[in-house]
């Protein structure tokens, strides 16, 4: 077979088109966007026999079997024709949303997925661009325009857009995605979690029309080391971007300030002002904010605080405050499946300040953005996070360098929001070289995108060498995180409850410590004696035991128990306990609460901030 130059090219796209961050579009949430939203039609392909021939090579590889690839949407030429697919012929499946809650026979299905969705599009001027923008879609995804590969992204829950310009017309375009949510060892997270593994396109698809120079980027917070000014920095996309005014302002606090571009189309400043209202639990004041070039022109709702540690404090705006917080999953409290809607976020939030939060830690990958954009108007702290899960490939260099692409796009998108004060690395994972040196390096480039906020890890405890009831952290990563977060288990996988009343803590670090997990499973409505496993009234004992037990924690300022709601996991199989859903929420799927509920919400109510 003939392997011309141009089917080089289109390998080359196809292996080295992962998505690039440099044209990450930020406040998506606040521009008018066309939805691709709705009813797409889908192709299961477990065999990926849309995508490889018989002898496991790519398709396009090969000029003469170009158009057996589904994303070419090939129909027969002829009556002789031989193709052997048809989207318009399948059957359809709404996006966003995940596959296996829509369709039951994709409920255990963990594979590739083709979707498809035809479009007109009329720019509204001639010189400007067109992305297409993509909330989340688990995990790799492959994106097609009128037959034409835009690229590859890796990463079930973050943002990723391509640029279409060139490829958009006015009819009949069709947009196809390839969706594949295998697990794989190096992938991030890994083989192994203790969620479901949702696939497809789970959060809203966009197409977004930008000028030919935009504003495609901006970082404005209040000037951690002096609260009475503004920092920030601007950034333009597009061609001479030298020279250009970007004019600043805030009219509530009178400021309107006008800049000049660099070379770069970049500009930095700070802006005093005496009046600024702090962001706070109390008062989760936001500021309209409005970014202007010569060409376009993005408002965005923006909260200033500062939060920093000192010592073994947490300082939100120079005021101590404890963490009074809950861990949530992205499940939807109203349907089924992947959370992706402002009423998931909404019900989920309300629940947490029932519950008489001020902080929720979203476990254990980014949530979409509803939920701090939420958290933001509500005056909740918001603690986001990396998939480090468990047992990441630590030797694997692309594996990192994934990790680090996931965590960049979280940052990218959710930097301006007042409500996120932490950066989580990981969750539980073994203090071994290499994975100190993969969870450092990722600190450090944190650190380097924003040094503003705090940065965390989810880390296990351990015994004092020759005492089991003395408890401490001796992972080397405490040394680099700014708050030292621990996730512990006793009197459920460790003991019973009163197992709590022997331990003791020996913690030496001068940081403030946050307890990321801790719970027990119960099944709502299964009542009996507290030494009776699943049942509410063990749950309820394990939060009383555990609740006096980190009391004595001398650093302890703040925790978030192990979880709102109980959340789907293949891992649960216990019949008529669990039957597929990991039972540790303080609130059951289908909304109910249960008895231990109530303990914390004591607890969270006779406890000062
Ligand atoms: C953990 C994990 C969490 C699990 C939880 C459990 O430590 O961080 O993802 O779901 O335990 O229920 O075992």
């Amino acid at each position: 077979m003939k392997f011309s130059c141009f089917w080089v090219v289109c390998l080359f796209l196809v292996t080295g088109g992962l998505v690039a961050q440099e044209n990450l579009l930020i406040n998506i949430y606040n521009r008018e966007t066309k939805s691709l939203n709705g009813s797409w039609k889908y192709i299961v392909d477990p065999y990926e026999n849309g995508y490889y021939n018989y002898r496991y090579e790519p398709l396009e590889n090969f000029e003469n079997l170009w158009k057996l690839a589904f994303f070419t949407n090939a129909k027969p030429e002829n009556k002789s024709d031989l193709v052997e697919y048809d989207f318009d012929k399948s059957d359809s499946i709404l996006v966003p949303s995940d596959w296996n809650t829509q369709k039951e026979k994709l409920f255990y299905y963990e594979g590739t997925v083709w979707y498809k969705k035809s479009f007109d599009y009329l720019v509204k001027k001639k010189s400007n661009r067109v992305f297409v923008y993509f909330e989340a879609s688990n995990y790799q995804t492959d994106v097609y325009l009128n037959g034409k590969k835009l690229g590859t992204h890796l990463g079930g829950f973050t943002p990723f857009n391509f640029e279409i310009t060139s490829l958009l017309k006015e009819k009949h375009n069709f947009l196809i995605i390839k969706v594949d949510n295998k697990r794989k060892k190096e992938g991030v997270p890994t083989l192994n979690t203790d969620w479901w593994n949702y696939g497809g396109l789970t959060r809203d698809v966009k197409i977004v029309e930008t000028s030919a120079n935009f504003i495609q980027d901006y970082f404005i917070q209040l000037n951690q080391e002096n609260n009475k000014k503004i920092k920030g920095t601007i950034k333009l996309n597009g061609q001479n971007l030298n020279s250009k005014k970007v004019q600043l302002s805030i009219p509530e606090l009178g400021i309107k300030k006008e800049f000049v571009s660099n070379d770069i189309g970049e500009v930095s400043f700070e802006i005093e002002s005496e009046t600024i209202q702090y962001w706070s639990i109390n008062n989760p004041k936001l500021y309209e904010v409005i970014i202007q070039s010569d060409e376009d022109k993005t408002i965005d709702q923006i909260g200033f605080r500062t939060i920093k540690t000192e010592g073994s404090k947490i300082l939100l705006n120079e005021e101590e405050v404890f963490l009074k917080g809950i861990s949530i999953h992205e499940e939807s409290p109203i349907r089924e499946g992947r959370g992706y809607s402002l009423k998931d976020a909404e019900q989920l939030l309300l629940w947490a300040k029932e519950l008489g939060c001020n902080y929720v830690r979203l476990a254990h990958y980014p949530h979409n953005e509803h939920m701090v954009r939420l958290a933001d108007k509500m005056g909740i702290m918001v603690w986001e996070e990396n998939p480090v899960y468990w047992t990441i490939s630590w030797e694997n260099e692309s594996t990192f360098l994934n990790a680090k692409n996931q965590l960049t796009e979280l940052i990218q998108r959710d930097k301006n929001r007042a409500s996120v004060i932490i950066w989580s690395m990981a969750n539980e994972t073994p203090a071994t070289v290499a994975r100190n040196s993969f969870l450092t390096r990722l600190a450090k480039h944190t650190r380097a995108l924003d040094n503003t906020r705090l940065i965390s890890a989810a880390l296990e405890q351990s015994s004092v060498e020759g005492n089991s009831n003395i408890r401490t952290i001796d992972d080397p990563f405490a040394e680099v995180v700014d708050v030292l977060s621990f996730n512990q288990y006793i009197g459920w996988y460790e003991g019973l409850p009163e197992k709590c009343r022997s331990i003791s803590w020996n913690i030496e670090h001068n940081k403030p410590v946050l307890i990321s997990e801790f719970g027990a499973g119960a099944k709502k409505g299964y009542y009996g004696d507290k030494d009776t496993r699943w049942t509410e009234e063990f749950q309820e004992n394990l939060y009383t035991e555990t609740l006096n037990m980190i009391d004595g924690i001398e650093q302890l300022k703040g925790f978030s128990p192990w979880i709102l709601v109980d959340f789907r996991s293949p891992r649960r199989v216990l019949p008529n306990i669990q039957d597929g859903w990991n039972r540790k929420g303080l609130i059951s799927e289908d909304g109910q609460k249960k008895k231990a509920f109530f303990v914390l919400q004591n607890y969270y109510n006779n406890k000062a901030n």
